[in-house]
């Protein structure tokens, strides 16, 4: 077990959807939080360095990362792959030299095989070809499992990794273009709503499946690994049940209100088919989820209207 109270502890990413929930359920553990404002680019080893020799964070949660959509994902291979790997490799690295005693890095479920066994487990990871609209991203977060396994064989650093599944929540990003699709649903089903739209269009056939956690139960889950694993193996992250594509879309309009039509624009990719984790790792070990979908989706949708939508200059009455 490892204890966090009194320790300074970094957040890597904290402006972001899953660092800034970290760091408000790290204000139940009686520990320091450290985060570095955005003058300081990860992607810049010095200035990480020099972060970590003036600040020496005893703990380290790396939730820095470009991310994106599937469309997004799609468009910026390089963007996904160079960025996503200079952050890992700069922060990992200066937490050894500043003798950080843990740190926890954050992956993604895209990192297994497009069509892995279902439900996924840990060890099905490098075990088959890569969805190819992500698979930028997935290498860049399989580069940063080896390296916590790396540094834990030849340096003895108690680095781990979790591999959430897809998340959402509060400090979502809800821009169409680059978001997750349950963010995009909202925007679309609340924009259709008071623009009294007959329907809204989703991308691909919505046949795919998807497992959705909240991202408070993802920071919650962060800190029972934090405390309570050492290990080489990543863990799973997730909420242990999935829906498709349409499903959600029905789901996202009830909560909205919006009582149009869903139509699929067929033009857009579908990713992988399904990606549903085995949670069953860290379920052992005594963590659970605790949002369900639908009160996860209103909570969301609540963060949307009261500050997106605000925003975006909503006047609507409905
Ligand atoms: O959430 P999403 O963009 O990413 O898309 P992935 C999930 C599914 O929803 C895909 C469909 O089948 C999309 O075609 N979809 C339907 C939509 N309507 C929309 C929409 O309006 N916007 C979006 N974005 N999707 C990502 C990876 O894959 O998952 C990342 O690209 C990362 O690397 C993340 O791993 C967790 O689930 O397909």
């Amino acid at each position: 077990m490892y204890e966090l109270g009194g320790k300074r502890v970094y957040v890597a990413g904290h402006k972001g959807m899953v660092g800034s929930a970290i760091v408000r359920r790290l204000e139940r553990e009686n520990c320091e939080v450290l985060t570095s404002d955005r003058s300081i680019d990860l992607r810049e080893q010095a200035a990480v360095r020099e972060w970590f020799e003036a600040n020496r964070p005893e703990a380290v949660i790396l939730a820095a990362a470009k991310v994106g959509g599937i469309l997004a994902n799609d468009s910026f291979p390089a963007q996904f792959l160079y960025d996503n790997l200079m952050i890992e490799a700069n922060v990992i690295e200066a937490a050894r030299q500043a003798a950080a005693e843990k740190l926890l890095f954050l992956g993604s479920s895209c990192i297994y095989p497009k069509l892995a066994e279902q439900p996924i487990r840990e060890d099905a990871l490098l075990k088959g070809p890569l969805e190819p609209t992500n698979e930028w991203y997935a290498v860049a977060k399989i580069a940063g499992i080896k390296l916590c396994q790396a540094y834990r064989r030849e340096y003895g650093s108690d680095f781990i990794s979790a591999m959430p599944t897809n998340l959402y929540g509060p400090n979502d990003n809800f821009d169409l273009t680059s978001s997750h699709v349950l963010p995009a649903l909202i925007r679309k089903a609340h924009e259709a709503k008071l623009a009294r739209a007959q329907s809204i269009e989703i991308w691909g056939s919505g046949a795919p499946r998807r497992e959705f956690l909240h991202v408070d139960d993802l920071a919650d889950g962060c800190i029972f690994l934090l405390k309570e694993y050492s290990g080489e193996e990543h863990v799973n992250l997730g909420s242990g049940t999935d829906v498709t594509i349409a499903e959600l879309a029905e789901l996202v309009c009830n909560v909205v209100g919006f009582e149009g039509t869903i139509t699929k624009d067929l033009s857009k990719p579908d990713g992988t088919p399904r990606k549903l984790m085995s949670s069953d790792k860290i379920v052992s070990m005594g963590w659970n989820p605790k949002i369900t979908l639908l009160d996860g989706i209103t909570m969301t949708y609540e963060y949307f209207r009261s500050h997106e939508a605000a925003e975006a200059g909503e006047t609507g009455t409905v």
